[in-house]
């Protein structure tokens, strides 16, 4: 039986991204044999993936590292306040380098399947480069936005013209001079990537569908200064994230939008703008997202600005958002973004007023004009949180599909493990706060709990864990009772699954805060993981 197996392992890891490289470290350290794959070619993940010109994270570069290494975090040099993709993905190869992880990690492969043998208490995993893999527990670290979507446009396969989607950037760049170029969408990638495009191109369209709140992001290179004040208190500024709502560090705000006068919160908001600080606009008031009246003061401001910035007052109304509240949309930071709207050769489309038809070999075709492109860019989003998850065929007890499991939304315990699914694990799954934090607070977060995890497991002769029906649903209840009490579900987001047609309206982060949540997870390990079955 074991014969057909053509590696053996205690933890498949899915995924060579950061949280992939870490469960590497973590893992090996305490002398489990793991071992990861990954569909690309090089570790990083998103920061591999999303080569798009412009692409920068927005959270701050001292704060969007890893801090379990006091050394890592004090020799390495982070140059601007938000990084680029090249600069993280430089990051993420001195991990790899520092820490020697590729020997444990194999490129260009992807895992196909993976079936709980309930006899054995193991996963048999499978991969395209033809791997059987026999291993004791499973984590999947592959990503919460790597799934990307392709519009349902008709004809979108016959453009004979080039395109690209804002996640698979060819690595060699593209030369966008003098083209006429399109741009389909209006999230982060597209807010970000449109400046940068404009700068070189001959015309660009961008095609609009839903405006959306973006905010100056306010870079610049990081002084001297600031970046010594951070390191002498690194592990204040760390524990200060762990603890806090959203994984980064920030004041709290103690007060409603509603109890100050509109001059103070225009003054207040005006300031978090000029500073390029989201959290000075959005974190200024603590009813912003929860309360609509005080929410639409700040959503306000910003049509106030976008309607300052755009100088043709058509554009500037169809740049402004107004069915959904600030914020319930994942926000924007940008760089020059609707001040690019005032260059002669640039255009938007509002696909509000105007449909796209088809895409014909050499143009968009919309309900008003036919209009030529060289260039195409998808800047479409992605199946979220659970794309890259379901798309793995998962076998758990009695054959059950994970994805027909969920087929009516996610279901899971602390977004960590799934009833009928023994011994696997996510990091940043659903129900956890993942894409509404830190990503590297998030991950360290988990990657530090399923490594205890299992290490316990281990040290009392378990040979599986995995979550009750009854905690689980306990869970799934808590965590849409937290998302309704907020504005948060009343916009057709990613976090809402509303992007993508067909996949059930539920919210799928935690949004009861970083801090409240990695207590909770705490105390359940503390009390013998309460709400999980162990097993021998
Ligand atoms: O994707 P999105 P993204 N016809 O889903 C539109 C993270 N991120 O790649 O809103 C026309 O936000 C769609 O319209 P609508 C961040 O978490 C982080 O930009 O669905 N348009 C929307 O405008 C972010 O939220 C960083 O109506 C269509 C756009 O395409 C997440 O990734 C940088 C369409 C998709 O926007 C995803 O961002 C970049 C159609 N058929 C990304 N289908 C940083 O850290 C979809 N759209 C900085």
């Amino acid at each position: 039986m074991t014969q057909k197996f053509t590696t053996e392992l205690d933890v498949v890891v899915v995924g060579a991204g950061f949280a992939g490289m870490y469960l590497i470290h973590k893992l090996r350290g305490l002398g489990f044999r793991v071992r990861a794959y990954d569909a690309a070619s090089g570790v990083g993940g998103t920061w591999y993936w999303n080569r798009y010109p412009g692409a920068r994270c927005d959270v701050r570069s001292l704060e969007y590292s890893f801090s379990f290494d006091p050394e890592l975090e004090q020799t390495w040099e982070w140059s601007e306040k938000f990084s680029t993709q090249p600069e993280i993905l430089r990051y993420a190869n001195h991990i790899a380098d520092r820490y020697d992880l590729r020997r444990d990690i194999q490129f260009s492969t992807r895992v196909e399947s993976q079936t709980w043998d309930e006899e054995r208490a193991r996963w048999t995993v499978t991969t395209d480069a033809g791997d059987v893999i026999d291993a004791q527990h499973v984590v999947l670290a592959v990503g919460t936005l790597s799934a990307p979507k392709l519009p349902e446009i008709p004809g979108i396969d016959r453009f004979k013209g080039e395109w690209y989607q804002t996640q698979k950037f060819p690595k060699e760049g593209v030369d966008f001079a003098g083209k006429r170029v399109a741009v389909i969408g209006t999230g982060s990638s597209a807010i970000q990537s449109i400046p940068e495009i404009a700068k070189t191109c001959g015309q660009l369209t961008v095609f609009q569908r839903t405006p959306n709140f973006s905010f100056p992001a306010g870079n610049r290179p990081l002084g001297r200064r600031e970046v010594d004040d951070t390191k002498a208190d690194y592990a204040g500024l760390r524990q200060e994230a762990r603890e806090s709502f959203f994984g980064q560090t920030g004041p709290e705000a103690l007060q409603s939008a509603l109890e100050v006068s509109p001059e103070e919160r225009e003054a207040t908001y005006r300031e978090g703008w000029e500073a390029g600080q989201l959290i000075g606009i959005l974190g200024a008031y603590n009813d912003l997202i929860t309360n609509k009246e005080a929410n639409e003061t700040a959503a306000e401001f910003v049509r106030e600005r976008i309607r300052e910035i755009v100088k043709d007052p058509v554009t500037a109304e169809a740049l402004c958002p107004y069915n959904h509240p600030v914020g319930t949309k994942r926000p924007c930071l940008d760089t020059g973004y609707y001040n690019t709207f005032n260059m002669p050769h640039v255009r938007l489309i509002d696909l509000r007023k105007t449909d796209i038809e088809e895409i014909t070999e050499t143009s968009i075709r919309t309900s008003e004009e036919d209009l030529e492109f060289d260039i195409i860019i998808y800047a479409t989003g992605f199946d979220a949180m659970t794309g890259s998850i379901v798309k793995i065929d998962i076998r758990g007890r009695e054959g059950r599909s994970l994805a027909d499991e969920w087929k009516d939304g996610p279901a899971t315990y602390l977004g960590l493990m799934v009833a009928g699914f023994p011994n696997l694990f996510t990091v940043t799954g659903p129900q956890s706060p993942s894409v509404l934090s830190n990503m590297m607070v998030s991950i360290e977060q988990h990657v530090d709990w399923i490594s205890d995890c299992v290490d316990h497991l281990r040290q009392q002769g378990l040979r599986a864990i995995e979550a009750t029906p009854q905690a689980q649903n306990d869970w799934v209840a808590h965590t849409n009772e937290v998302a309704d009490e907020t504005l948060y579900p009343l916009a057709n987001s990613w976090y809402m699954g509303a992007n993508v047609p067909g996949k059930p309206r539920v919210f799928l982060p935690y949004i009861g805060g970083v801090g409240v949540y990695r207590e909770k997870c705490d105390e359940i390990a503390r009390e013998g993981y309460k709400g999980f079955a162990l097993s021998n």
